[in-house]
């Protein structure tokens, strides 16, 4: 069925793959593929200038793509006079300017967009066909089929699941190596000495160029640097990235997978979410790509199966689970945590330097590797008892790679610990002793993880047992937190007040 003026094909700023499930069957002489930049989108949250200089540079790009192949192509730039600033302002006025009747579009990644879209069959009077995105290795509603019954989520056998259905690292219906996970061994601190690889950035041509000075005149207030910007804005160079990563970082990525270092924001991590998350890249060819690896004897086990399992396993899961749980699970706070966020973490100004450092690669790459996100920025909002919304706009607007569907299950569940447990079987929280272990912050900072308290201690560490104190009616019961319970326990009096007065005095002073 087509309309009188052919159908349109919508393309969101996340749907950047030739093969979305939204331009299948196109008609080429009929059909009009719609792409616009909308102000709602880049200020919903204040988003890293990087991010919108990405997302808007990867959206042109792509569809210079899309007219190389022929395809009708109806582009609103942010600066369209016309320019209504809105996913549906735009549909509506392009379904007025192509007499279309029908819309065609893959569903989003977000739940606001969603509901957006579900209004536009009867507030524009045509058809509306949502699609399934088919760039994932599964549905959410696979994930729902799987999840029923199930007293506890736990990514690990959601994993296997997916092991077995794709045949990555199998060997018949046996885990190749013997065992489905190799966490244990992706755990180390990085060797002195070691020598890091130069990491793959990008040139900057005409249309970035462009974006770049739009973005600089636009959203100057926005945080974070513009520029040096580095990342791929092409499928070509996208691709470029991912053999770099697998050439140059893969076989070590593993060992040193949860290590820090101050200076060095990238070491051996992808650095391909955002190209993964917009749709430069797919999942599918990635894990391969990395598998092969594995069977040309190019990268060990352990460094490839942790990788395979962060796009197998935990992004498939908590886009599962995102789906699953929206909209009640943002509305969470089982914590009951009310602080509002400290302003370092805007501008990385304060004398902790395992923050300033995480929050100044932050603003530097609109990039952190997960252990940065996790155990220090996240783990710090977690022990300070900062307000879960107030944590989740930050991470959303921060990181490149920054969409609902994958910040808030791992900023609410997998940092917060605001739903409770669904996500994650305990908090991630964590005292001066891990971060000191993991990285070389500690030696340049003001406070001493070896100080328990007193002025030099450092903060981690009272907030750490002021934390498990405050919170033991939700978490006293956790059997995976029994034994830093049962150290509470027997911790003298005097002790626990006084971690709870100095820590009090930190956080009315954030
Ligand atoms: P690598 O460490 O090299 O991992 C390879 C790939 O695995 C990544 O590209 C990513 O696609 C996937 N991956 C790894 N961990 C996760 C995970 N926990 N959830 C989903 N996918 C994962 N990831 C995002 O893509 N967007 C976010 O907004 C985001 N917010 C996060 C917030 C917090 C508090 C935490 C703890 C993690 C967050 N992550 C997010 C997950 C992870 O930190 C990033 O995917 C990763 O740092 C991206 O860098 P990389 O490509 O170098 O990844
Ligand atoms: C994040 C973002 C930004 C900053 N700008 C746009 C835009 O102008 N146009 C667009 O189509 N998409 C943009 N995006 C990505 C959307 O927010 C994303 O498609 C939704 O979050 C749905 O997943
Ligand atoms: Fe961070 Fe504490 Fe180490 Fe300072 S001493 S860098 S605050 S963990």
């Amino acid at each position: 069925m087509s309309g009188q003026g052919g159908n349109i094909r919508l393309i969101l700023g996340d749907q950047l793959t030739h093969s979305i499930s939204s331009l299948n069957g196109i008609d080429i002489e009929r059909d009009v593929v719609l792409m616009v930049e909308v102000s709602t989108e880049t200020t919903y949250v204040p988003h890293h200038k990087q991010k919108i200089a990405f997302i808007l540079s990867a959206m042109r790009h792509f569809a210079a793509e899309l007219v190389e192949k022929g395809i009708r192509l109806d582009y609103v730039k942010l600066d369209d006079p016309e320019n209504t600033g809105s996913f549906s302002g735009e549909v509506e006025r392009a379904i007025k300017r192509h007499r279309a009747s029908e819309v065609i579009v893959t569903e989003p990644g977000e739940y606001r967009v969603r509901q957006f879209m579900e209004d536009w069959q009867d507030a524009f009077g045509i058809s509306v066909f949502i699609r399934n995105d088919t760039r994932f290795f599964s549905h959410p509603s696979e994930f729902s089929r799987w999840a029923e019954g199930k007293k506890q989520l736990r990514m690990e056998f959601f994993y296997r699941e997916m092991r077995r259905k794709t045949g990555l690292l199998m060997d018949g219906t046996e885990p190749i190596g013997g065992q489905w996970n190799f966490d244990s061994e992706n755990r180390k601190a990085l060797p002195k000495g070691m020598v890091l690889p130069d990491r793959l950035r990008f040139g900057i041509d005409d249309t970035t160029r462009g974006i770049l000075e739009m973005v600089g005149e636009r959203f100057g207030h926005h945080p974070g640097d513009l520029e040096p910007f580095g990342w791929p804005v092409t499928r070509r160079d996208a691709l470029a990235a991912l053999d770099h990563f697998i050439q140059d970082c893969l076989p070590s990525f593993g060992d040193v997978q949860d290590a820090m270092k101050q200076g060095e924001g990238f070491l051996f991590h992808a650095l391909l979410s955002p190209m993964l998350n917009v749709g430069l890249l797919r999942p599918d060819e990635v894990c391969r790509k990395a598998e092969a690896a594995y069977h040309s004897g190019h990268a060990p086990l352990n460094a490839v199966e942790g990788f395979i399992r962060q796009i197998l396993g935990w992004r498939e899961y908590v886009r599962g689970l995102y789906w699953l749980k929206m909209p009640d699970y943002a509305q969470r706070n089982a914590l009951n945590a009310h602080r509002p966020l400290p302003a370092f973490y805007w501008t990385g100004d304060t004398p902790m330097n395992c923050l300033k450092q995480c929050v100044g690669d932050t603003m530097r790459n609109a990039y952190a590797h997960h252990i940065q996100r996790l155990m220090v920025l996240g783990n710090f909002a977690l022990l300070a008892g900062i307000a879960p919304h107030e944590v989740e706009e930050w991470f959303l607007a921060v990181y490149a790679d920054a969409f609902e569907w994958v910040e808030l299950p791992n900023v609410h569940g997998m940092a917060l610990f605001a739903d409770g447990g669904i996500m994650a079987s305990k908090p991630y929280a964590a005292s001066g002793a891990y971060i000191d272990r993991m990285s070389d912050y500690c030696t340049d900072c003001a406070f001493s993880p070896k100080e328990k308290l007193g002025p030099k201690a450092c903060p981690f560490n009272y907030l750490y047992w002021d934390f498990l104190a405050r919170n033991r009616p939700v978490l006293g019961s956790n059997q995976r937190l029994a034994m830093p319970y049962r150290t509470l326990a027997v911790m003298p009096f005097e002790r626990r007040e006084a971690i709870s007065e100095q820590a009090q005095a930190f956080l009315e002073a954030l």
